[in-house]
This record gives structure tokens, C-alpha cells and sequence, in this order.
């Protein structure tokens, strides 16, 4: 018989399917691994699937619904194209902390950038809270400000309050969502805070440090209380400008969007031509400083 599931967890053999309250082991036909295709993983997880199990409770994947988007990595064992580090994202979270270690708004903008390339829906976490100082709290609500401006949801938390995560909880639950951001920042701590019998590794050295053993590591998708899933994995550190031109950028940046209208030269990169609205509107006060700071940095770093 033929069920609908999600792919929760793969080895690139064998995956996990979520169907309903079950998980069954799964495997795909010969034809799956031979499709020629952009992407190196016939299958990822977060793909919502057709799956036949068998009487002894196997089952076989036989289609696969096509994802509504997708969080890239580059391929591993230095082949070309696209891994699918998971599919189907309602909202991607990019984490920081408010200190140990500090916020980086260039890494923030980096990851808002790659989401709106790859058409994520994209907020923002500020974890630690309960280690913030006077001066914090300020820079606290600059950030609240810009960012919610411009269309991102903050959410400002910490694993010592349980108010806190019942705020991120609601914002979690029925939707698949991924925590993105470096390090120590609290990322598995708050998985645990949500998903406390799950007793995830807190504190260790992220896998990132060790390059060999996290090209290995597969992203897995854990079930929230009551629906929904949070992904837990180290590779989405990877994930900024994949594929994105310099006459691009700033289509990523929506608070530019009206302002680039207004620019002289239609392949302006809004950093020293002439008659360009978006440096105008940046004169004016119009876009934030940082932002602009941030879009200039990237620029550079594309080719
Ligand atoms: N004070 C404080 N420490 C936290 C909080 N969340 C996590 N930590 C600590 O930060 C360190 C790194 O946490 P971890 O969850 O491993 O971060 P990850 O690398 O992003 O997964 C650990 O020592 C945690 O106990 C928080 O809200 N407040
Ligand atoms: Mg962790
Ligand atoms: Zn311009």
C-alpha cells in the first residue's frame, strides 16, 4: 500500500520516512540514483515522499513531490553541482547570541541574503538573553528595529526562560525549521530546551573544525512535541552566496527593492556609480548603515 511521509533521515542508502505516527526504513529504486540531475542526492531529507511498505514493514520510495525549495551545500568527495542539505523549509532561523560569543551582523545578513536567494522564509534568534548587559539591551532594539523594518521576525530568548521559548515554540510548531548560525551560539541547547528527551551534545566543538568528518554528516529532521520539525546539522555553516552575481545582491537585500528603480545604469552595483537611488536613499538615512556595510562587504567578496 502506497503512503505519504517525509523523509526525516538518510545515509544516502537508506532513509528514514516520517508517516504518520510511524517511522519507516526506506530504500529507492535503481532509476532514483541514475537520473541525471543538478543535485547529487536523488532524495533529501524534507522531501515529502510516496512510499510503498511492504508487509515486513519496509518500504520503498516510489516518487518524490517536487520541493518547494531547498537549502544547498556544495557537493562533497569534490564532485561538481549541488547537495540538497534538506528540502522543504517553511522558516530558517539564523541564530546568534547576545554575547559568548557576540553578534555578528554580517554573518546575519550573509545567511538573510542566502535565504532569499533560495526563497526561505527567514527570521532571526538573539539566544543568551539572560547574559545581556544594559548597553545590549540598547543594540538590542536597534536590531529589533531594522530588521523587523524590513520584514524579519526577531526573537530574542534564552534557555534560562521559559517564556522565551514558548514564544519560539509557537513560532516552530506545525513548520519544518532550521536553526542556522555558528558555533556556540545555543543552537542545540534550545533543540534540547524544546525537545528535552532528545539530550542532543551541548558544548562540544562544532564538527565544521573537523572539515572531513562534516562533509559526511546528513542533515536529520527531529519532530517537534506536538507537529512540525526543527533540522538539526552542522553543515548549513556553508550556506551564504551560493551562485550569486554582483548585479544580483542586492535583490536579496528587500529594503533596496524600491530604490533600485531609481538607479541611472540598469547593472548598477549600488557602490560608486552615478545617479544610483539605493547610495542616494543610503545618504538620506533611508537604509541602515550596517546593512548598507554588510551589502558592500558581500559585494566584494563576490567574483
Ligand atoms: N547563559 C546561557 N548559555 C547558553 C544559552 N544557550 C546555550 N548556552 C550555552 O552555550 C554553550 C554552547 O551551546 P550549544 O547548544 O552547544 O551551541 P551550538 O554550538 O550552537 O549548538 C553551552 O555551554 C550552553 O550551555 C543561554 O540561553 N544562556
Ligand atoms: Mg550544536
Ligand atoms: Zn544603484
Amino acid at each position: 500500500m502506497s503512503k505519504n511521509g517525509k523523509v526525516i533521515q538518510s545515509t544516502g542508502k537508506w532513509y528514514k520516512v516520517s508517516i504518520g505516527d510511524d517511522i519507516v526504513d526506506c530504500r529507492i529504486p535503481g532509476k532514483f540514483r541514475l537520473k541525471k540531475e543538478q543535485v547529487t542526492n536523488p532524495v533529501a531529507v524534507g522531501d515529502n515522499v510516496l512510499v510503498d511498505v511492504a508487509d515486513d514493514g519496509m518500504g520503498m520510495i516510489e516518487e518524490i513531490e517536487e520541493r518547494e525549495n531547498y537549502i544547498p551545500r556544495k557537493a562533497t568527495h569534490g564532485r561538481r553541482g549541488e547537495q540538497i542539505l534538506v528540502s522543504n523549509v517553511d522558516m530558517a532561523w539564523v541564530v546568534q547570541s547576545i554575547r559568548q560569543p557576540k553578534i555578528r551582523q554580517g554573518f546575519i545578513d550573509r545567511f538573510l541574503v542566502g535565504c532569499e536567494a533560495y526563497q526561505i522564509p527567514v527570521g532571526i534568534v538573539i539566544n543568551k538573553m539572560d547574559l545581556a548587559e544594559p548597553n545590549d539591551l540598547e543594540y538590542l532594539e536597534v536590531l529589533e528595529d531594522v530588521y523587523e523594518e524590513i520584514g524579519y521576525p526577531l526573537i530574542a530568548c534564552s534557555i534560562h526562560d521559559e517564556t522565551s521559548l514558548e514564544l519560539l515554540k509557537k513560532e516552530l510548531n506545525g513548520k519544518t525549521s532550521v536553526f542556522i548560525g555558528p558555533s556556540g551560539v545555543g543552537k542545540s541547547s534550545l533543540i534540547n530546551a524544546i525537545r528535552p528527551d532528545l539530550e542532543l551534545s551541548v558544548g562540544e566543538v562544532s564538527a565544521s573544525s573537523n572539515k572531513g568528518k562534516h562533509t559526511t554528516t546528513f542533515a536529520q529532521l527531529i519532530p517537534l512535541p506536538e507537529s512540525g520539525f526543527i533540522v538539526d546539522t552542522p553543515g548549513i555553516r556553508e550556506f551564504g552566496l551560493v551562485s550569486i552575481g554582483q548585479s544580483e545582491l542586492s535583490l536579496f537585500f528587500p529594503e533596496m527593492a524600491k530604490y533600485r528603480e531609481e538607479c541611472k545604469f540598469y547593472n548598477c552595483t549600488h557602490s560608486h556609480e552615478p545617479g544610483c537611488g539605493v547610495i542616494s536613499a543610503y545618504e538620506n538615512g533611508l537604509i541602515d548603515p550596517e546593512r548598507y556595510n554588510s551589502y558592500l562587504n558581500m559585494l566584494e567578496s563576490i567574483e
